[in-house]
């Protein structure tokens, strides 16, 4: 069974945005220029759409975990991010989320960085699968996958404990736990408008976090992603 994750059109809202702030100014009987209340433009750039499988290793993607990355905002957990070939989707390996839920606590995630040939915002279509046996319900039911797109990777995730475990910046493209605990396969995608760093590049994340308790490690499987800048 295949379920398409929560899509997060970013730039779905530049055109509503837009038109209540023509709106607002014309309520209020001013007359400004409307290129003011536009959007930062959005590059014309060709298309570009890589894949992964990692088949041959992370193929640029670097691994972290909130362990390693900045101070560490969890106590000490043994998750990790590691290649795999107990699973695939395409192929015969993929990535093996290893998520250790002892304290409830916990970000797992790849980093990438992509050279858009712009330094003006650009839209990324992020499209991911990740192998699960969770239920909705049952130990790391609650566990989601995240996604983030921005000029730099993150050095020092933030999570704010008061708002259910949210790390900051991260938004939450979808659960891991699917109806009564089907195994399978299911695609995560994420959509964003990202303004590259003053050399044109980007960084995209994708991973998972844990927001579920449980004293063993729990295997997901990352496979197949792609991403499309346009
Ligand atoms: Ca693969």
């Amino acid at each position: 069974m295949r379920i398409l994750g929560i899509d997060r059109p970013g730039g779905a809202r530049t055109p509503l945005g837009r038109a209540c702030a023509r709106v607002g100014a014309a309520a209020a009987g001013v007359v400004i220029a409307a290129g003011l209340f536009q959007a930062p433009a959005v590059a014309r750039i060709t298309p570009a759409t890589y894949t992964y499988s990692y088949e041959t290793g992370f193929q640029g993607w670097v691994p972290k975990t909130d362990q390693n990355t900045g101070t560490p905002e969890c106590s000490p957990h043994d998750s990790a991010v590691a290649l795999s070939n107990a699973k695939a989707r395409d192929g015969v390996r993929s990535v093996d989320l290893q998520a250790h839920g002892e304290n409830d606590c916990g970000l797992l995630w790849l980093d990438r960085t992509f050279d858009v040939g712009t330094t003006a915002p650009v839209r990324l279509d992020l499209s991911l699968w990740v192998w699960t046996r969770d239920s909705s319900t049952g130990p790391g039911g609650v566990n989601d996958v995240v996604a983030r797109a921005g000029a730099a990777c993150e050095t020092d995730p933030y999570q704010e404990v008061d708002r259910d475990q949210t790390w900051i910046g991260w938004p939450e493209i979808g659960s891991l736990g699917h109806g009564d605990g089907i195994p399978g396969w299911y695609q995560y995608r994420y959509q964003a408008t990202v303004t590259p760093d003053s050399s044109g590049r980007v960084c995209v994340s994708q991973g998972m976090q844990i927001v579920s308790t449980y004293a063993f490690i729990k295997h997901y499987y990352l496979d197949t992603t792609t991403v499309t800048f346009s």
